[in-house]
């Protein structure tokens, strides 16, 4: 009965999304990430339906919907994998949402709608090779020369970079010594874009790290805001999104470990059949639920404007541990079958290992809770 929870409009989203991973996801993605492919058309038929941008307001491009109707669409994506999720979270909450708060007119202008439409994709770079965890702690700078900065330095870890138009990168700005955004063309001279191919996780995900040497931005190029709050307010929309997300990878894992229970016979019988079968399914069942209406809670706290980055970090560790936690019981019904691609729960299993790690460690969200708890910074 979670569906009475949310709007019509949440819920048009949330099956339009749905639709769109049934026909053009399931049938395809374990050869993808097999093949470690991204969709390139993916990006064009999520703007088509209005899915990238949607919480902007109508004047910006955006459709104005809830911060719910974002995270519905993140669970429906992640459903079909969390490579795919990681897309439209990067593009909406790391690219769209900072560009249109903190960016020029002149930015604004040039990359909002393409982003929204799905003709252009966008990447996010904060990480660093020497660790993610500590963005403070960051070695890229930027050089004031005349009317244009010069990035210089290393990043790694950006989704989406080497299909990318264009890249938010963040750096230390020489001239106040405090973290600064720019907005840079993905074919600007100099910056070079390695992608990272070896992964056992989020296959169906480009990752890849950015080398900067001396690249020459625009200082109308510099977003609006200084400091780490910059890239920190970007990050609370990502964490938001995934607490919706990985109960889609959860309720993937339990579908299909569902009917693999009903069809599959043992001992002469189904293997729904076993107590032991049943009380998983009972304990998955239990998990996903809670992580639904925490998500949806979550949601509303959003859209009333009360989320504080305490709650998200809440609902983000939380929701992950139990998606982490579903997709291994079900792997484990599948059995041997359960390690193949040909099944969902392995995969979602290894992408959950990179949710767990990404957009704040489950260490830092722990961390960041005791601080709320006890009022003692134990990072
Ligand atoms: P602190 O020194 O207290 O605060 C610094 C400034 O930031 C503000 N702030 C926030 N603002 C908005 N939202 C938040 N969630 C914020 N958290 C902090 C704060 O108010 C302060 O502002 P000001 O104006 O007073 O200076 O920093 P802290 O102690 O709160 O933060 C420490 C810590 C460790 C929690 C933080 O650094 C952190 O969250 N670290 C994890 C960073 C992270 O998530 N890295 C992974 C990024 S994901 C990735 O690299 C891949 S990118 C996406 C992709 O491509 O997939």
């Amino acid at each position: 009965q979670l569906d009475a929870l949310y709007s019509a409009d949440e819920r048009r989203y949330r099956d339009l999304t749905r639709e769109l991973i049934a026909s053009e996801v399931l049938p395809h993605v374990g050869q993808w990430w097999d093949d470690g492919i991204f969709p390139s058309d993916f990006p064009k038929k999520c703007g088509e339906l209005g899915l990238l941008g949607m919480t902007l307001s109508p004047d910006q491009g955006g459709a104005g919907a809830s911060y719910t109707a974002y995270g519905l669409v993140n669970q429906e994506v992640e459903y079909g994998d969390s490579g795919l999720r990681s897309f439209t979270s990067v593009q909406s909450s790391l690219v769209l949402d900072p560009i249109a708060r903190y960016g020029t007119e002149a930015v604004k202008k040039r990359w909002l709608t393409p982003l929204i439409q799905g003709d252009a994709v966008g990447c996010f770079s904060l990480t660093e090779p020497h660790g993610g965890s500590d963005p403070v702690n960051m070695k890229v700078t930027a050089r004031r020369v005349g009317n244009d900065y010069v990035l210089s330095g290393h990043k790694r870890w950006a989704t989406n970079a080497v299909i990318a138009d264009v890249a938010i990168v963040w750096a230390i700005n020489e001239e106040t010594g405090k973290v600064a955004g720019f907005v840079i063309p993905t074919d600007t001279a100099s910056m070079e874009i390695i992608g990272i191919n070896n992964k056992a996780s989020m296959r169906v995900s480009v990752s890849a790290e950015i080398k900067l040497h001396d690249v020459v931005v625009p200082a109308s190029n510099k977003l609006e805001v200084d400091g780490l709050r910059g890239p920190l307010s970007c990050l609370n929309g990502a964490r938001f999104g995934i607490a919706f997300g990985v109960v889609g990878a959860g309720q993937a894992c339990f579908d299909e470990a569902r009917g693999y229970v009903a069809d599959r016979h043992i001992f002469g019988e189904p293997l729904a059949a076993k107590q032991l079968v049943q009380a998983d399914l009972a304990d998955m069942l239990a998990d996903l639920t809670k992580a639904g209406l925490l998500a949806h809670h979550l949601g509303r706290l959003k859209d009333e404007g009360k989320a504080t980055p305490a709650h998200i970090s809440l609902g983000k560790r939380d929701n992950t541990r139990t998606a982490v936690r579903v997709s291994r019981a079900a792997r484990d019904m599948l059995g041997g079958n359960g390690i193949l691609t040909d099944y969902a729960a392995m995969r979602h299993m290894t992408n959950l290992e990179s949710v767990s790690t990404y957009e704040g460690s489950d260490s830092v969200h722990t961390l960041l809770l005791g601080r709320e708890i006890t009022g003692i910074n134990a990072f």
